[in-house]
């Protein structure tokens, strides 16, 4: 029987160095729990960069002894193929210009060589792992050349990949000077996934245009072989939102946490004070700015909210080493400032802002408390804070504002719909959300629930593999031919 092996960037769990050693954190993300089912019931390996680099032989021992209680193995990356591989080719040329910045991407021959060097690292260990016949699992934009390198050397294997941010369309992609390689990089797996139906009619198109292979609706016809082209919309652990929002409800107010109890305070101060949402990781493709220019703008226009809605802003740091996001960090420091104090008053914060990540226990707290909200993405693969927020409104009262530039608005379409880039347009979605009927949110929110509780994290995962196993079956027909 085949194996399972999955390959990303990060490994479902961490190792950090502490001073009595190495430890093992897991990770709660949702990739490490649509696969737990495969990776943990089967002999399957998950290979990835622990976060850490060992100092000593010593140290090496330690951390490999330590994945493997979790059946996970180490590519060890050192400080320089962090700067040019992940800091450089992943996220300061191939994120902005998949989330179409093209004014942020950097061009460097340091950062591809290293790209292509992990990449190669990335199949050694798979390889060195890897019996006859076995299946792969590679994730997201850190590897997109792994499948191909996989192929020539190792043509026995069944691969799979799974995008999980936008794949741009082709006058995005021309401007790459390694385009060709990176769609050749692709091809080599036997299955290709993507969010949504648009990004993979844009691979598609840069596949017939760069390269001018033959396309039959969703297979790519190569010399020798097929490639599938098909879209699997990343789901989230809805029995685990949905569970952790029914008991927090049934919890009396004070045995929930202070937070909460704070929270609780706010809204219970003033009839009718609302409580506006977003969660995200500090990234210029999130449309920060955006939303708190729409939110300032929202205040001018319905004064009489003002001392009634307030907008808690949670966003995680991350990339803090990359420039643009240094910047991005004091733009909204300042338009937060700026906001609280124009319109601030001695009993009101108009923006509640924390620049931190929150335990999942708060997570919950907020999205069942929140009576919107607000996430406006430039551009996102998928954004699965909007389908945990949903999967939280047990109570059905809510509203989701959600950009349609984000994958899940395509699944969303009872959400609130807007261009982020339109101000007005989103300080007016504001206002129709908070004074949204009760009826019609039930109504919304109960579709979307249902929508999202059928196609979850797990099914995500196994229809994923389904198809993969299907291309194992097309190619024995194509050989037996
Ligand atoms: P991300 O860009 O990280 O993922 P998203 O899909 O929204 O975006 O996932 C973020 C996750 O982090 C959510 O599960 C959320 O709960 C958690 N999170 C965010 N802020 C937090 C905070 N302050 N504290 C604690 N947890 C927080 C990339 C792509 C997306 C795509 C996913 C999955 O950019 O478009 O949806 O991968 O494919």
């Amino acid at each position: 029987m085949s194996r399972l092996i999955i390959a990303s960037n990060r490994l479902p769990v961490m190792i950090n160095r502490s001073a009595d050693g190495m430890t093992i954190t897991p990770s709660a993300g949702g990739l490490a729990t649509g696969l737990k089912s495969y990776h943990k019931d089967s002999n399957s390996v998950w290979i990835g960069w622990p976060g850490v680099m060992p100092e000593t032989k010593k140290e090496e021992k330690e951390v490999i002894g330590l994945l493997e209680t979790e059946q996970c193995l180490p590519v060890f990356l050192n400080e320089e193929l962090i700067t040019n591989y992940y800091d450089g080719f992943s996220n300061a040329t191939l994120w902005p210009l998949f989330h179409y910045f093209a004014e942020f991407t950097e061009f460097n021959e340091s950062y591809w060589e290293s790209y292509s060097k992990v990449n190669e690292m990335f199949a050694d260990a798979i390889i060195e792992n890897a019996e006859e016949g076995d299946v792969v699992w590679v994730h997201d934009y850190q590897l997109l050349l792994l499948p191909n390198i996989l192929r020539e050397r190792r043509p026995d294997l069944t691969i799979g990949f799974f995008l999980h941010i936008p794949f741009p369309s082709y006058e995005l992609i021309r401007i790459l000077p390694w385009r060709e390689q990176i769609v050749n990089g692709l091809l080599g797996a036997d299955l290709i996934g993507f969010h949504t139906y648009d990004y993979a009619r844009h691979f598609i198109s840069s596949v017939k245009r760069l390269l001018g292979h033959d396309v039959d609706f969703n297979q790519i016809k190569l010399e020798n072989r097929q490639v599938m082209i098909d879209v699997f919309p990343m789901g989230i652990d809805y029995e685990k939102f949905e569970s952790h929002a029914l008991e927090i409800q049934s919890k009396p107010i004070q045995d929930r946490s202070k937070e909460h109890q704070d929270i609780d305070r706010f809204l219970l101060s003033m009839p009718n004070r609302k409580l506006i949402l977003s969660i995200d990781r500090l990234d210029y493709t999130k449309g920060i700015p955006q939303r708190l220019n729409a939110f300032r703008e929202f205040l001018m226009k319905h004064p009489d909210y003002r001392e009634r809605v307030s907008l808690i802003m949670l966003t995680v740091p991350s990339r803090t080493d990359v420039e643009q996001y240094q910047n991005l960090k004091n733009e909204i420091d300042v338009l937060v400032g700026n906001i609280n104090g124009e319109f601030g008053t001695l009993n009101w914060n108009p923006v509640i802002y924390f620049y931190r990540s929150v335990p999942f226990n708060n997570l919950i707290e907020l999205y069942s408390s929140a009576d919107v909200a607000l996430l406006t993405p430039l551009r996102d693969g998928m954004n699965l804070v909007a389908k945990e927020y949903i999967a939280s409104k047990v109570n059905k009262k809510g509203v989701l504002i959600l950009s349609e530039m984000a994958g899940a608005s395509k699944e969303l379409g009872e959400a609130i719909s807007v261009n982020p880039n339109n101000i007005p347009d989103t300080a007016d979605a504001i206002y129709r959300a908070l004074t949204k009927p009760d009826k019609e949110m039930e109504k919304a929110i109960t579709a979307m629930q249902q929508r999202i509780k059928r196609y979850d994290i797990h099914k995500w995962a196994s229809e994923f593999m389904k198809a993969l196993n299907k291309t194992i079956e097309k190619r024995s027909e194509h050989h037996a031919r």
